[in-house]
């Protein structure tokens, strides 16, 4: 699907899901990404078809962020949409970012406290914001961002807990919902969660976190994904080689 930087992502995505059975976007975690490696491995992603790059992290070690994320751009044809564990991580050197709201939490520092001071930010370099509905899931051991947002994830057993939280999301008007293993995840979001989702809600479902597979991107697409990202198995930079099956697992209908 062909992007220009500085058109609206958020068209670009609903193309994309109008077009394929999902799109598949790739997470890069600056503090596990090496700057001397992230063009190489962005462009890698454009070859094989990825329909995004998302940046962003739950902690952020090191500087350099934003040159990380500006020096991808120059170089890649997809979205760069920055995707915050906080409001250090907003920069202009994005296309976009998911204006995220941790509403599975009830932690206000996460649900509105970040929004209201990166806000002002946003409007004033202009960066496209897509509000999003964050939903965490248990998955198995704790994750980096259920300790750093200090909010307990929805259990994976409780479906109805799941679709009550993304049907206040719709209602509160937000463009996407992302469920959210954590990042290597030991069990990604159950089948079952995100079908009971996706029957509900009319606006796009994000799915991430532990997905280690073309069959489990398979799988979440069929349950009704409408993106699938990956980042943990791919910091294993040998494992670029499975990139391609991943893409045609969420783009094949
Ligand atoms: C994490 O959903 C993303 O925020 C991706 O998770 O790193 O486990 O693939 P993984």
């Amino acid at each position: 699907m062909v992007f220009q930087h500085k058109t609206s992502v958020y068209r670009y995505l609903m193309n994309i899901r109008e077009n394929y059975a999902a799109g598949f976007f790739v997470l890069m975690d600056p503090d596990r990404t090496r700057r001397e490696d992230v063009v190489e491995h962005a462009l890698k992603c454009c070859d094989a078809g990825v329909d995004a790059l998302l940046f962003g992290t739950s902690l952020m070690m090191r500087t350099g962020f934003e040159d990380m994320i500006g020096a991808v751009r120059e170089a890649v044809n997809i979205p760069v949409i920055i995707f915050p564990g906080g409001r250090s991580q907003v920069t202009e050197k994005a296309d976009a970012i998911l204006f995220l709201s941790l509403l599975s939490g009830r932690n206000p520092e996460y649900i509105i406290g970040e929004q209201v001071r990166s806000a002002p930010v946003i409007k004033s370099i202009g960066l496209e914001a897509i509000s999003t509905a964050y939903l965490l899931i248990e998955s198995g051991r704790m994750t980096s961002v259920e300790f750093m947002s200090n909010t307990k994830p929805i259990p994976s057993d409780k479906p109805d807990i799941a679709v009550a939280h993304a049907l206040a999301a719709e209602l509160f008007g937000m463009k996407l919902v992302y469920v959210e293993a954590g990042s290597g995840a030991a069990n990604s979001v159950p089948d079952e969660i995100i079908r009971r989702i996706a029957d509900e809600i009319d606006i796009p479902l994000i799915v991430g976190g532990g997905i280690r597979s073309a069959e489990t991107v398979s799988a979440k697409v069929a349950a009704g994904a409408s993106f699938v990202v990956v980042g943990n198995h791919l910091e294993n930079h040998d494992n670029y080689f499975d990139l391609k099956a991943f893409v045609e697992a969420a783009h094949s209908k």
